[in-house]
């Protein structure tokens, strides 16, 4: 019996459950065999002009009044909602989105995660006070920014609801919501607990639908105070032009082609199984993943063939198999990763290792063989653009200042990792990458709740996660008292 889902295709506005104004649905699609699972409400402009009067509603009413200590309390009381129903959200999320299934785990528990880290935190932000002149107390309060809009995609749609709502619910904002239509069918179940355990009418928001419908609606919309919005480049250039047409800020998160550098002194036993799982992770549709490998060349033809070897014993399948990697998202991006790889082929690119699929896949299943090409010319659109699939490039470089020219020299910028024993060279490399994380002797695509995220250059800009995203989701305002 193929999995369905009775999650009713409607939008939540207002502390309600309503259908779209157009009354249309969307059909989800299970990208491991192409079956309907379920269906999401097509919301359009007039549901988001719906959403944005409640979330404004909201923040000037109940929800605004409450206290940093009762919004955590409400946060921590929906992680705990999440891990006790951790199962049901995980086979929604491998059904949605295709990914192994104990990906979808991992997936879930760090979402509630992200509710217990900003329950925690809800009560930990405070302002400061400034010295200032004879006679005057200068004090700086943290206020919420106020309706804030959330615009994110399909590769992990669980930890993006906990990662984009957990900080602006925290600090006391009203959100809207707009997830992907290609896989959002958990962050409906989310939603739904998120009322069960009490969080006010109005603070959150969803209106579920089209990118280019509810999404520009939301985005270009005058009733909002800041827009937060992971996703490609493009879309992000559109979100930040109608941001600035609004004088909204934004926070943007843009994808990259992050590297790894391997260097001649590292252990490569430590490194090499990192190296292929922070690609094959997610089937490489994840905006940290390690899409490129920097490899010293004094050692190129060892990590190579080693690389080779562990490439050629990756598996994919569907995710109830639960292998290394599932399918892509959606006929859409399969028809892109293929371009890329068919024009590799094209243009002579070797390919030196290629994982296998399994027998159990569907046809209708939009799967792609991972696969390590190299050596790939700086010249070779593989070099610098994101494919965003399980596909691997090996670049040789010569020495330090060479792995750094070439790690810095796409237009992204957003995490890498750097392979060495020796303490100096980490130190030095780590300081001249101009991304936003680096991770020595280790990777950690998609990991750590704590840690602030976020790009340089065409991967973005303004800082998710951690306590950063606290500073990030809310305004400092001075306030200067004539006590003299
Ligand atoms: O992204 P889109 P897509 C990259 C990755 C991928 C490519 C295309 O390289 O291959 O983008 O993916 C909403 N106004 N990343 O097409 O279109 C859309 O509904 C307002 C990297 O899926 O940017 C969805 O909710 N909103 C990335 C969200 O934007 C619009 C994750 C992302 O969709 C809109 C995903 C519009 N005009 C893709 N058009 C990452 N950084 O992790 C679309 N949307």
């Amino acid at each position: 019996m193929p999995f369905t889902t009775d999650l009713p295709p409607l939008n939540y506005i207002d502390g309600q459950w309503v259908r779209p104004a157009s009354t249309a649905a969307i059909e989800m699609i299970c990208p491991s065999d192409g079956h309907v699972i379920g269906q999401i409400a097509r919301g359009g402009a007039e549901d988001i002009d719906a959403a944005v009067a409640a979330a404004r509603r909201a923040f000037e009413g109940e929800w605004g009044r409450t206290t940093a200590t009762e919004r955590g309390r409400l946060l921590s009381r929906l992680g705990l909602a999440i891990l006790a129903n951790q199962e049901e959200l995980a086979q929604l999320e491998a059904n949605d989105t295709g990914k192994p299934l104990k990906l979808a785990r991992s997936d879930v528990i760090a979402t509630a995660r992200y509710f217990e880290y900003y329950g925690g935190a809800a009560d930990k932000l405070h302002g400061d006070t400034i010295p200032f002149l004879d006679g005057y107390q200068v004090m700086i309060v943290r206020e919420p920014r106020g309706v804030t809009g959330h615009i994110i995609p399909w590769n992990y749609p669980a930890q993006m609801f906990g990662r984009t709502l957990g900080a602006a619910l925290a600090t006391g904002n009203a959100t809207v919501l707009k997830p992907a239509e290609e896989a959002c069918l958990s962050i409906v179940r989310l939603t739904q607990l998120a009322a069960e355990v009490g969080i006010p009418a109005g603070a959150i928001n969803l209106v579920t639908g089209y990118g280019e419908e509810a999404g520009a609606a939301l985005a270009s919309h005058a009733g909002i105070d800041f827009l937060s919005f992971t996703g490609s480049p493009e879309v992000g250039t559109l979100i930040q032009k109608s941001a600035a047409d609004n004088h909204v800020p934004c926070v943007l998160e843009l994808g990259g082609k992050s590297p790894q550098l391997v260097f001649e002194d590292a252990d490569l036993d430590k490194a090499l199984p990192v190296v292929i799982n922070a690609i094959i992770q997610n089937a490489g549709q994840t905006c940290s993943a390690g899409s490129r490998v920097l490899v010293q060349r004094s050692i190129y033809e060892k990590v190579v063939s080693a690389l080779a070897a562990r490439m050629n014993a990756v598996r994919v399948g569907p995710h109830e198999a639960d292998l290394d990697c599932g399918p892509l998202i959606s006929k859409v991006q399969h028809g892109r990763v293929m371009g890329f790889l068919e024009r590799a082929r094209k243009d002579g690119i070797p390919v030196i290792g290629e994982g296998r699929i399994d027998e159990r896949a569907s046809k209708n299943g939009f799967f792609v063989k991972p696969t390590l090409l190299g050596p790939v010319p700086l010249s070779h659109e593989l070099a610098f653009e994101e494919v965003f699939g399980p596909v691997l490039v090996v670049i040789p470089f010569d020495d330090e200042s060479d792995a750094v020219r070439i790690a810095n020299g796409t237009e992204y910028g957003l995490i890498a990792g750097v392979w060495s024993e020796n303490g100096a060279r980490q130190i030095r490399v780590a300081k001249k990458l101009r991304v936003g994380q680096v991770y020595v002797n280790g990777y950690g695509a998609g990991g750590g709740i704590e840690l602030p995220f976020g790009g340089f250059k065409r991967s973005g800009h303004g800082r998710e996660k951690g306590f950063e995203a606290l500073r990030e989701y809310t305004v400092a305002k001075t306030i200067v008292l004539n006590h003299g």
